[in-house]
C-alpha cells in the first residue's frame, strides 16, 4: 500500500456537501483505505476572482492502485459530482487532486506528482500541514517552510 495525498476543492452547489461526501466516496474506491482528513479551509479564489470563493481540505489514504488508475477514479468521483470541465481555474463542484503518490516523482502526460503549484497554494498547504506536519513533498522539502512561506494568502479554517 502507498500513502496519497488527495486536494479536495469546491466552490459551487454547496461546497461544504460536496467535499463531505467526496470524502466519503473516496474511502469507497477499491484498494483504497481513507485514513485522515483535514478540517475545512475557505479561502478567496486563486486565478480568475469573478467566481464564489472556496472551500478545501486534504484526505490521506492509502491504496494498493497505480497512479494512473487512481487518477481515473478521482475523475470519475469529480464527474459524479455533475464537474463541468470548462475555464482553466474557473468555478467548479469538486475538483481532486492527486498531490503526494507516496515518495514518487511522476511526470506524465496526464499525471504530474508533486502536484504542480503545490508549493505556492496556502490552500494546500496549511491542511496539509494540519495532517501531517512533519511531512517532506518530494524535491520541495518540508512541509512546515513551504506553508510557512505562503502565509501571506488568506486562508481561513472553518471547521
Ligand atoms: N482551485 C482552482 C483555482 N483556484 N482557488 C482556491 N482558493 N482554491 C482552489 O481549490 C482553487 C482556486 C483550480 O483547481
Ligand atoms: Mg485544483
Ligand atoms: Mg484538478
Amino acid at each position: 500500500m502507498i500513502t496519497a495525498y488527495i486536494g479536495i476543492g469546491s466552490n459551487l452547489d454547496q461546497p461544504e456537501r460536496q467535499i463531505l461526501q467526496a470524502m466519503d466516496e473516496l474511502a469507497a474506491i477499491s484498494e483504497t483505505r481513507l485514513n485522515r482528513v483535514s478540517s475545512l479551509y475557505a479561502s478567496a479564489p486563486m486565478g480568475p476572482k469573478e467566481q464564489p470563493d472556496y472551500l478545501n481540505a486534504v484526505a490521506e489514504i492509502s491504496t494498493g492502485l497505480a497512479p494512473l488508475v487512481l487518477l481515473d477514479e478521482l475523475q470519475r468521483i469529480e464527474d459524479d459530482h455533475g464537474r463541468i470541465r470548462e475555464r482553466h481555474w474557473g468555478p467548479r463542484t469538486l475538483d481532486l487532486d492527486l498531490l503526494l503518490y507516496g515518495e514518487q516523482v511522476i511526470r506524465e502526460q496526464r499525471l504530474t506528482v508533486p502536484h504542480p503549484g503545490i508549493s505556492r497554494r496556502a490552500f494546500v498547504l496549511q491542511p496539509l500541514e494540519e495532517i501531517v506536519p512533519r511531512l517532506q513533498v518530494p524535491e520541495l522539502g518540508a512541509i512546515r517552510e513551504l506553508s510557512a512561506a505562503c502565509k501571506d494568502q488568506q486562508v481561513r479554517k472553518i471547521k
